[in-house]
């Protein structure tokens, strides 16, 4: 069940808990090896905990992504690699986290199953994935929106801020 996709897959990594640039560069390397070629890269972002409070914000990065992986594949590849990375899911919604990978975009699929849902239903109100997106693919329309990333970051009103993270900054925040 593998269907050939043209580029256009969209991959936000983040995560808040221990090292996190190293916890960023392992999910980097396993979504090279595991999903398939990463065609390019935003900056690494600090972004302040969206949704629940946190002492410890995230590093967010995006990549794009190769697959011959279908989206259903796709996702439990991703499981596959966040629990080798040591993410453990306790139920609840939003908790700190050693590394989330969400799809935010597979070209232009459009799925609205109840445990998979493309693009990311959230993706709107979310500056963390809105600024690294518009970093690497401004003019990508959303195909449900049917607006560019960067018209959405425009309008998008989420307070929470996020800044690059600059190479060499230490890690404890
Ligand atoms: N992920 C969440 C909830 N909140 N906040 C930030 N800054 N970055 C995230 O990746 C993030 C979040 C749910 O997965
Ligand atoms: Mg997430
Ligand atoms: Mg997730």
């Amino acid at each position: 069940m593998y269907i050939w996709a043209m580029g256009g897959i969209y991959l936000l990594v983040g995560g808040n808990v221990g090292d996190r640039i190293s916890y960023l560069n392992m999910a980097a390397e396993k979504i090279a090896l595991l999903i398939g070629k990463v065609k390019a890269s935003s900056s690494v972002w600090e972004t302040e905990p969206w949704g629940f409070e946190d002492d410890t914000p995230f590093l967010n990065r995006l990549h794009v992504t190769d697959t011959r992986l279908e989206p259903h594949v796709l996702m439990q590849t991703i499981s596959v690699i966040e629990k080798k990375l040591g993410r453990v899911r306790d139920g609840n919604k939003y908790v700190p986290r050693t590394i989330d990978i969400d799809i935010l975009f597979y070209n232009d699929r459009v799925i609205n199953e109840p445990r998979l849902i493309i693009p990311h239903p959230e993706l709107h109100k979310r500056r963390f994935a809105l600024e690294p997106l518009a970093e690497v693919s401004p003019s990508f329309i959303h195909p449900v929106l049917n607006r560019s990333v960067a018209e959405i970051l425009a309008e998008c009103d989420d307070p929470c801020r996020v800044r690059k993270f600059l190479a060499g900054e230490p890690e404890t925040p």
